[in-house]
């Protein structure tokens, strides 16, 4: 059975507050046609769909209207499950009607292991591979808390969780009765692999939001067929392995993601060594800018000659306020396909935020400095304020954002 694999699609997202439907219609109408030219038959769709919970109408108009002309293609199975941006019941109303179109859906892990298992079936019900779909677990589905435990015992059983719920589910697989050697076992997550490459900004992330659950390989048989993987925007192989994959996003999601290529991954169930990576075309350009006024200009003027829709963000790094540089590029802009998202200062940001404790743009902070800056003020206002409080609020901060991030649009 030949399969297509993409996950992070979050249909809806706003790049500082600018929408990207007509890259994600353009992924979607390409996707339909490569579904058609590869003559696939199964589509794995591994979490965020969307990039909200609670996507505007036009984010699920895309998305309902490629299921429907997808029906119309050589694509007769598709598996899609929900990621840490989505809403599990959101996306998993629908499932009973999509069932009957042979798309499976699965919001939500079920209660028993079996209860995620899809058998996919040729016309005749001859069972054919089966899908091992394990939406984004969410911590309230893995553990329960106990009073008085550690960030590190809560973090161990957080991964003690996810690799038992995982390897419960291919059990469950391997031990049904229909099962037999010559069956493909396909699995699909929404998880971040130990072994996976990151790119710059989540490194970054990283810095603030302390250790975030990693999961390893060895969660996962040997036997596999394939792991569909998402969460990770780059695609990738993990931990080495063939038949272990991210697909990564298919449009860049953010400046730093737009250097590398985006990608869906095509192979045969039975034969995962030949999984092969196809770049998707993409219809804007997307270009980080920095340097001095001349510079920046340079960069400018080309992109401009190039007369292509152009998405960029600039870095000013000259030594002025930079405010006549700006007032320069936006009319350098007037009546050309390129847009400015982003315009930064941040070396005159920090010497004014230096001169000036009350003034912050928030934009250029990360949580971590916001909640620096505020303990500061407490610990000079109220001198009773003592090291071990620091600490306990450190925690709680650090628990806080790793939680925020599940759901919010900075995570993966
Ligand atoms: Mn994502």
């Amino acid at each position: 059975m030949k399969f297509l694999h993409s996950s992070d699609w979050h249909l809806g997202i706003k790049l500082y507050g600018r929408t990207r439907y007509e890259e994600q219609e353009a992924f979607l109408s390409w996707l339909i046609d490569t579904v058609n030219t590869h003559e696939i038959e199964l589509l794995l769709v591994s979490g965020d769909i969307f990039d909200s919970s609670m996507p505007a109408n036009k984010a699920q108009e895309l998305y309902y209207g490629f299921l429907g002309r997808l029906a119309k293609t050589t694509c007769k199975h598709a598996v899609i499950i929900a990621g840490n941006h989505d809403s599990s019941s959101l996306l998993g109303a629908p499932a009973e009607l999509f069932k009957m179109m042979d798309i499976h859906v699965v919001g939500q892990i079920g209660e028993q292991p079996e209860d995620s298992l899809i058998y996919l079936r040729d016309k005749a019900g001859k069972l054919q591979a089966i899908v091992c779909a394990v939406p984004y677990l969410r911590e309230r589905e893995l553990r329960q808390v106990d009073a008085g435990e550690s960030l590190s015992d809560k973090e161990e059983k957080l991964q003690q969780g996810i690799k038992s719920r995982y390897q419960d589910v291919i059990e469950a697989a391997y031990n049904e009765k229909e099962y037999s050697p010559e069956i493909p076992i396909v699995v699909m997550g929404h998880l971040y692999m130990q072994e996976s490459y990151l790119n710059e900004s989540n490194a970054v992330r990283e810095l603030y939001l302390g250790s975030i659950i990693r999961s390893s390989v060895d969660i996962f048989a040997e036997r596999l067929s394939y792991v569909a993987l998402g969460h990770l925007h780059r695609c990738q192989k993990v931990g080495g392995k063939d038949q272990i994959r991210y697909s990564g996003s298919p449009i860049p999601l953010s400046f730093a993601e737009a250097e590398y290529p985006h990608k869906v991954l095509i192979g045969h169930l039975r034969e995962a060594s030949g999984v092969q990576d196809l770049e998707v075309p993409q219809s804007y350009i997307m270009k980080s800018i920095a340097g001095d006024e001349e510079q920046i200009v340079a960069v400018m003027k080309e992109l401009i000659e190039q007369d292509q829709i152009c998405l960029i963000e600039v870095e000013y790094r000259g030594t002025g306020s930079g405010s006549l540089l700006r007032d320069e590029v936006n009319e350098l802009l007037k009546g050309s396909r390129v847009e400015l998202l982003r315009f930064q200062n941040r070396q005159y940001v920090e010497t004014t935020l230096r001169m000036n404790e009350d003034y912050a743009d928030l934009a250029t902070l990360d949580p971590k400095q916001v909640f620096e800056k505020r303990l500061e003020k407490m610990a000079s206002d109220e001198p009773e304020f003592d090291e071990a409080e620091i600490k306990t609020l450190w925690a709680c901060y650090h628990q806080i954002l790793q939680e925020l991030q599940e759901s919010y649009s900075n995570a993966e």
